[in-house]
């Protein structure tokens, strides 16, 4: 009934000739991760603060009932509304000093059709239970879980179950006491078991105290290497979420392999539409059709159905939310959320209609506005990509913060996110000569990635390490692919200024101004972009544009 009110005033809004339809979800789960901190603080949040929690305190209030039905419009059913980070009074939240509020937003969740889901603190065996272990084999520390899980399914019965972020980055996990993560999973899965929860359990563990003069690890790696070999040892209600690359939400990554080596567990893709690495919501960068090309992509596992899609059971995406009073900061950015929610409804839909869709709901049905919105949209994602790192070799962004250029900001750092570019060459070899990390796809994948020649041109520095002369499938050389794309991207975040500018008039509200200043920043952002990276490599190649367009 839900949901076929929401398509029903949605065919209505969009003017579909056709009122009557038959769906069902593609996936059963549809999630959003928050990474809302107890203090009302976001973590990679540029929308403002969090809507959930203030000063320490859970915020119930008219905006959580608007925030459900938002959810629900889209087909969303889960939430975890609080960081995986888990930190300070964020441990308590499976405490009597958190249930009242919890309940109630659970309950107004529930209303809409959505799970209240939690992200907990590993070490809160520790933290609040004043054990000297969490070592999940330890019988008490299991004891220890199993009674809080009694006592908070009886306060919250509408739970769904926990985010866990182990061993990552610093936080506690099962590795301190020579455990795996299917120990540390399963011994938190039995303990909500009783209550139909779950354990969704992030694969997003590497070593971050990497030694940038340590050639052998690959941090690409590390996903697979750490849970490939645990396959079917997960209980099942657990669900392990896997970043959609192997790295760490770039504009361009391969799919992660992992997708195509588990047979025996279930698993979720996990995106991100807080717009970390893609512009922090100040750039248009509409994500679906990245999203839509890994859940089509094939993982070869010997099942006749294969894709990411196909393999996964549910998505979840990082949210782009916060309390501005337009949700997403930057108004376009709400296509990503609205995006988001559709696509993992149905996976078949195209990242056009999606848009079209959106469009339509948001600025009604003018065509001329809905070709130029539409247009900016599907091409802001490749433009982005155009004026950031190139060839999918990602990482050469500010560090720490992640907006704008700082070709070797991460060079020299401890978080394994390499480029390795020299006067000659530039690239990470994770081939059979290198890394070894093409072996963890399956064939033909495996093959396509190591091969320097059939790789795909945007994921060709991902995969190996080449000279700036090598010649792209385009025919384009790497060093004038980079000149080429730079000075494009650019340009091209110049000319969505002067799209918008057409749009005068259409729109009212704000609507028109808001959305132009943030394209006049990304145009200065992305020229930024074109003149520190071309500049960085027309420095160390000394080889001119094919051009002679300016370079510094
Ligand atoms: O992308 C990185 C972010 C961290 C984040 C981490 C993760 C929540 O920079 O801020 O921490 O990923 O996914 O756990």
């Amino acid at each position: 009934m839900l949901y076929g009110a929401f398509a029903l005033i949605r065919s209505l809004v969009c003017g579909d000739k056709e009122l009557c339809t038959k769906q069902s979800p593609s996936k059963p789960l549809r999630m959003l991760d928050h990474w809302d901190n107890a203090d009302g603080s976001i973590e990679r949040g540029y929308s403002g603060n969090s809507f959930f929690f203030k000063d320490g305190r859970l915020l119930v209030n008219e905006r959580s009932v608007t925030y459900a039905r938002l959810l629900a419009s889209v087909g969303i059913n889960a939430a975890a509304i609080n960081n995986v980070n888990v930190k300070g009074p964020a441990t308590k939240l499976i405490t009597d000093e958190y249930y009242a509020p919890l309940s109630e937003l659970s309950e107004i969740l529930d209303g809409y059709g959505i799970k209240l889901f939690l992200s907990l603190n590993y070490a809160a065996p520790m933290e609040l239970g004043g054990l000297d272990s969490a070592d999940p084999l330890d019988e008490r520390v299991a004891a220890w879980w199993e009674e809080r899980m009694r006592e908070t399914f009886a306060a919250l019965p509408g739970l769904g179950g926990f985010v866990v972020k182990a061993d990552s980055e610093g936080r506690p996990g099962p590795f301190t006491y020579g455990r795996t993560h299917a120990d540390g999973a399963n011994m938190l899965a039995r303990a909500v078991r009783p209550y139909g929860g779950r354990i969704i359990w992030r694969c997003f563990v590497y070593n971050c105290q990497q030694d940038w003069r340590d050639l052998k690890t690959d941090r690409a790696r590390a996903c697979c290497d750490n849970f490939e070999p645990l396959d079917g040892l997960f209980d099942d209600n657990v669900i392990l979420q896997i970043k959609n690359g192997p790295v760490d939400f770039q504009v361009r990554e391969p799919v992660s392999p992992l997708f195509g080596r588990l047979k025996k567990t279930n698993c979720m893709a996990e995106f991100q539409i807080a717009q970390e690495y893609t512009g922090q919501q100040r750039h248009v960068c509409y994500l679906i059709d990245f999203f839509k090309q890994v859940l089509d992509t094939r993982m070869y596992t010997g099942e006749e159905k294969d894709t990411v899609g196909d393999i996964v059971c549910g998505m979840t995406a990082v949210s782009n939310t916060g309390d501005d009073f337009n949700w997403t900061g930057h108004d376009l950015a709400g296509a990503n959320l609205y995006g988001f929610g559709r696509l993992a409804w149905d996976t078949s839909l195209s990242a056009e209609q999606i848009a079209r869709e959106w469009i339509c709901m948001y600025y009604g049905r003018d065509a001329e506005l809905s070709d130029t919105v539409c247009d900016i949209l599907m091409r802001s994602w490749p433009v982005y990509e155009k004026y950031n790192a190139p060839l999918g070799i990602g990482w050469m962004c500010t560090p720490g913060y992640h907006y704008g250029p700082d070709p070797d900001g991460y060079e020299y750092s401890r978080w394994g996110t390499y480029h390795k570019a020299t006067h000659e060459t530039i690239g990470l070899d994770r081939t059979p000569s290198g890394t070894g990390m093409t072996e963890q796809y399956n064939e033909p994948l495996k093959s396509i990635y190591a091969h320097p020649e059939k790789c795909p041109d945007e994921l060709k520095l991902f995969f190996h390490k080449l000279p700036y002369d090598f010649r792209l499938q385009s025919g384009k050389t790497v060093i004038q692919h980079i000149y080429d794309t730079h000075f494009e991207g650019a340009e091209e975040a110049a000319e969505f200024v002067e799209l918008w500018k057409k749009l005068e008039g259409k729109m009212d509200g704000g609507r028109y101004e808001r959305v132009l200043s943030r394209l006049i920043e990304q145009s200065i952002s992305a020229a930024e972009w074109r003149d520190v990276i071309n500049s960085y490599f027309w420095r160390k190649t000394m080889i001119p544009d094919e051009k002679g367009r300016e370079l510094y």
